[in-house]
């Protein structure tokens, strides 16, 4: 098939599995046209099967605002003539799947139909999504798309109880290409970073309030005081001033290392023994579940769609948000005796394993198949 892949470029969730399953597919023989406002982070990848048209927006002293839904709907219906897709497939409803809405009436009128499928993220529905403003389009695009998918059971839940929905919402869950996702023994890296044998604990996101990075700092500082271990935060955002103070405060700087935004995430999670994902809204994780592939067990809250994918007791640990007394116990029961350790991280990675994308990439492309012959 010729498909378009809308997304936001950044490393955010949604870009990221935007990405990869546009390479995914590619490689086996479709057809992929990105159609974004820059090159998307993880499309560090040629095949002959892939392109990248850029959405430029505009700027002119008039507008506050950049028109960027006018331009992104101007390049869909552009691509889509003359590129000959078969299918639109949109990451993120705001504004992704209205545009998309915009773009097929726009094409309607040359004669050309095409189906669009929505992918449903997390924030686009529980935070963003729900914000009233937002309402009428979001549940208007939702039910006008031609195909509708969430990364989770708890998604789809919470997407029917939030909107006005009228039609079927199929789940997809994340998935993980372990070609590039595994444990890679990286010994010299682990030895500058823990030279006393310390456990290494990880943190990765995007440090938004969500992701409540400075409970990763409590919950490290109760760890610490029973295991000697370090911890690496990994990424950037509005919080992380915040979250490196609190470690100041709490006098675990010395122990806590801020790396940034870093590309071979999966070589710093070869290195670490525990993966902690407090967040207050997660409509997946897909970060935990790269870290479950690299053989990491997860401990972390019960929101969101984290029940389906951290088994408690198996992979890791569950807990309410803000429990923080109740993470670091868990946390210290699964670092305090090596063998343990040893089962936690191989159960962690076969629960990973489920959601491989040779499993998960099959259930996009029937689904496309599907919605192609029903529009
Ligand atoms: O987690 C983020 O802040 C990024 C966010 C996004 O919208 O790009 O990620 C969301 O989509 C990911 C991919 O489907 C999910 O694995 C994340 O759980 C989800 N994040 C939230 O729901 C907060």
């Amino acid at each position: 098939m010729k498909i378009g892949i809308v997304c936001y470029p950044t490393f955010g969730g949604s870009g990221v599995v935007a990405t990869e399953l546009g390479k995914a597919l590619a490689s086996n023989g479709h057809e992929i046209h990105f159609i974004t406002y820059s090159q998307p982070a993880r499309l560090d990848f040629f095949s002959e099967n892939l392109y990248y048209h850029e959405v430029a927006v505009a700027q002119y002293p008039l507008f506050d605002f950049s028109p960027y839904e006018s331009a992104l709907a101007s390049k869909l219906v552009d691509v889509v003539r003359f590129e000959k897709l078969d299918l639109l497939h949109v990451h993120y409803a705001i504004p992704h799947a209205s545009v998309a809405y915009l773009a097929k009436q726009i094409l309607a009128s040359y004669g050309i139909h095409v189906p669009v499928v929505t992918t449903l993220h997390g924030t686009d529905i529980t935070l963003v999504g729900k914000d009233k403003s937002f309402n009428p389009v979001v549940t208007f695009s939702i039910n006008h798309s031609d195909g509708v998918t969430t990364v989770s059971e708890n998604l789809r839940e919470q997407t029917l109880e939030s909107f006005e929905i009228t039609r079927d919402v199929r789940v997809i869950p994340n998935f993980i290409d372990f070609s590039r996702f595994h444990n890679k023994k990286r010994e010299h890296f682990k030895r500058a970073i823990a030279p006393e044998d310390e456990r290494i604990i990880i943190h990765t996101s995007n440090f938004r309030k969500v992701k409540n990075t400075q409970d990763v700092i409590r919950i490290f500082h109760k760890i610490n005081e029973v295991i000697p271990s370090k911890l690496l935060m990994v990424g950037d955002g509005p919080e992380r001033r915040n979250t490196e103070e609190l470690a100041r405060q709490l006098d675990v700087s010395q122990n806590v290392r801020f790396l940034g935004k870093q590309d071979a995430i999966e070589e710093i999670l070869s290195v670490s023994d525990l993966f902690l994902m407090p967040s207050s809204s997660e409509s997946f994780g897909l970060a935990a579940l790269e870290a479950m592939a690299c053989h990491v067990p997860v401990v972390s809250s019960n929101t969101g769609g984290l029940p389906e994918l951290n088994i408690n007791g198996v992979s890791g640990f569950l807990s309410d948000i803000g429990d923080i007394d109740g993470m670091a116990k868990h946390a210290i029961h699964i670092l305090e005796d090596c063998d343990r350790l040893q089962v936690f991280k191989d159960a962690a990675f076969a629960r990973a394993k489920e959601f491989d994308l040779s499993r998960i990439l099959p259930l996009y492309e029937s689904y496309y198949e599907e919605v192609v012959k029903a529009a």
